[in-house]
């Protein structure tokens, strides 16, 4: 059953309707799943604790509604396209029906391997269908997946099934993505040498290339599912059960496990995708995010299976073989929605149109952004050169911690602006607050976005500390969920989100600490101090620029720089590594010794007529050192 809106005055009623009779709302939406047991209450919630529950003792098993649910009346629809990396290889179609079986066997095999309900499993695996076979085989058996894209490094990953306590991990040989064949397990080999929690491996053949397995915890993924039943009893699971556990970035510290839960995630995502992306029964739809992300769990995996739609999984990158690869797939498998992100769109648009010509893109009903704020330029870019100024923008507003999408026009429906995520979904209530905690209302006014009433999808927990949760995003301003990002409301009432007001940057739609940047450079035994702020970059929206205090002694400039930035790698992934270091006799520090970094951002970004107030600082002669050694 669809609960698809179909006009503009269909939203504003649905809006309406959300906010006033919230509970209502969701209970006739969340009636068209199926549940083992109907809820009690829709909704028990305060923003203090915070303390949400959705669907309040209600009963289900998300798979039975993706699975079971399409069993008989599409049975032998396409789930999965499955497109691998090189050109000319076989792709795979898993129809719901195989699907289906597929995810039964893997959760034989994880019952078989002693894996029950809330157990936690990491998943660290490339863009193959396993990786959805391995999410849904979790959740069906009541365990927790944490996926951890298999770009992170040994380390972080060793930091994840530390925090989570997994005892299972799902991973493959190798990986191919664009030139490349990279190593998977023997990441995962160096992650388990620093923790002992791990009991079971099980492994992916994808590329064939070597690996150790070690006798008794490690396990070929096609040895372990021959002979296994085709056919699993869903386990019943409370509405608040946790689902998975996603690591973000934040602006202090190490990552955190973003918890959600089984009831209210599968309400949001599949009605959040139906809606945005208009997906009507027998539309392919494509989003060419990877799953490590909460975009691949909510808009490849969960909305798009929930709503029995055929979603493509493309293992490469959008340049290999050619900056023409994105458009040979939507042409091939006519895509109807394509779902990307502006450094995506920007990389392309580098090569120009000419990798498109030989492409028609004619089935092309919708278009979709998200990640970073889009530009102007990239929006009318891809509006006119991929949509052919037919097809509707979606610029989707949202996070790891709201689920689902929250700010975002109704494809065709919601009249669209160059880079605004316009308006809020029904049940999003969204406030602008200035910095005293004051809602600033009505139109044409800027300020800190916040939202203040629960939906369905919303985080629960950050985990094994919720104190942290409450001090992340209820603390800031009182009764509110604070989303740490900068937004405009203009005259028509539309939102414009304007980026990060906290700590966090955006580097090619990738969230990431500035913090947790400067603690992996001063790993460096050289390193006294660092200082990482974003800039803004032609591609990745943000590039990554640190200034580095250490001791040169016996290093080269040059020397340094690359060690540093190996270090990064090593301790992150290559996603964190930085693209300008320069190494500074001192950092901007005020009396209290807090480094002012509105400063170091204007450096970066090349503003430097326009410091503003340096009169706070302890040594003002330094910022003229960081100007004068400042890298193009
Ligand atoms: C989905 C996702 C969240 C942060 C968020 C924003 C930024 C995401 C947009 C956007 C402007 C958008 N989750 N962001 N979408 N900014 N317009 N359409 O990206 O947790 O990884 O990042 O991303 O700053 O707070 S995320």
């Amino acid at each position: 059953m669809s609960d698809r809106i179909h006009s503009l005055s269909g939203y504003f009623h649905e809006y309406q309707k959300s906010v006033a009779d919230p509970e209502n709302f969701w209970a006739r939406i969340a009636d068209s799943f199926h549940w083992k047991k109907r809820w009690d209450k829709v909704l028990d919630w305060n923003f203090d604790g915070p303390d949400v529950k959705w669907f309040v003792n209600g009963k289900l098993n998300i798979t039975e509604n993706i699975l079971e649910r399409h069993l008989f009346i599409m049975g032998d629809k396409p789930a999965i396209i499955w497109e691998p990396n090189e050109p000319g290889d076989p792709n795979r179609i898993l129809t719901y029906k195989e699907l289906y079986e597929e995810v039964c066997r893997f959760s034989n095999v994880l019952v078989e391997k002693g894996v029950g309900k809330g157990d936690k499993v990491i998943i660290y695996m490339p863009m193959v269908p396993e990786a959805a076979i391995a999410m849904l085989a979790c959740a069906r058996i009541g365990a927790v997946h944490s996926v951890v894209f298999a770009g992170f490094s040994s380390s972080a990953l060793a930091d994840r099934i530390e925090d989570c306590k997994a005892k299972v991990v799902l991973t493959s040989d190798g990986n191919y993505r664009g030139k490349k064949k990279i190593a998977v397990k023997s990441v995962v080999d160096e992650a388990l040498e620093s923790t002992d929690l791990v009991e079971t491996m099980i492994v992916f053949q994808r590329t064939g290339q070597e690996v150790n397995m070690k006798a008794g915890r490690d396990f070929w993924w096609h040895e372990a599912i021959e002979g296994q039943s085709t056919s699993h009893v869903a386990e019943e699971m409370d509405s608040e059960d946790e689902l998975f556990i996603l690591y973000t970035s934040g602006s202090t510290g190490k990552p955190k496990g973003v918890v959600h839960t089984c009831g209210g995630y599968m309400v949001y995502s599949k009605f959040t995708f139906e809606n945005v992306f208009q997906y009507t029964p027998g539309d392919v739809y494509w989003c060419t995010a990877d799953v490590g992300w909460i975009t691949g769990h909510s808009y490849i995996v969960y909305g798009p299976l929930l709503t029995g739609a055929t979603t493509i999984m493309f293992e490469g990158v959008p340049t290999y073989p050619n900056p023409g690869r994105f458009w040979e797939i939507v042409d091939k498998y006519k895509v109807n929605q394509f779902y990307t992100a502006p450094t995506a769109i920007r990389a392309l648009q580098v090569h120009g149109t000419e990798p498109i010509a030989p492409y028609k893109l004619d089935s092309l009903k919708v278009l979709g952004s998200v990640g970073e704020p889009i530009n102007e330029e990239a929006w009318h870019w891809y509006h006119t050169h991929i949509g052919k100024t037919k097809c509707p923008i979606v610029d989707t507003w949202w996070q790891t911690e709201t689920g689902g999408i929250m700010v975002s026009p109704l494809a065709g429906i919601t009249p669209t602006k160059p880079a605004f995520a316009t308006l809020p979904l029904p049940g999003v209530q969204l406030a602008i607050m200035d910095p005293d905690g004051k809602e600033l209302k009505g139109n044409s006014v800027e300020g800190n976005l916040c939202i203040k009433f629960p939906w369905p999808g919303m985080i629960r927990t950050t985990y094994g500390d919720h104190e942290r949760c409450k001090q992340t995003y209820f603390s800031a301003y009182k009764g509110m969920y604070f989303t740490g990002d900068g937004v405009k409301r203009d005259h028509d009432g539309y939102y414009r989100i304007l980026g990060r007001v906290d700590d966090v940057i955006n580097v090619s739609g990738h969230r990431m600490g500035t913090a947790e940047v400067e603690n992996a450079i001063n790993e460096h035994p050289l390193v006294v101090e660092s200082a990482v702020v974003g800039y803004p970059h032609k591609v990745k929206g943000q590039g990554i620029y640190a200034y580095v205090i250490c001791d040169m002694s016996n290093r080269t400039e040059a020397n340094l720089t690359n060690e540093i930035k190996a270090s990064v790698t090593n301790i992150i992934g290559p996603i964190a590594k930085p693209d300008k270091i320069q190494i500074v006799p001192g950092l901007p520090k005020t009396r209290s010794g807090k480094i002012m970094r509105r400063i170091l951002r204007k450096v970066a970004e090349g503003s430097m007529d326009n410091l503003g107030d340096t009169s706070t600082l302890l040594d003002p002669d330094v910022v003229d050192k960081i100007i004068a050694g400042r890298k193009e």
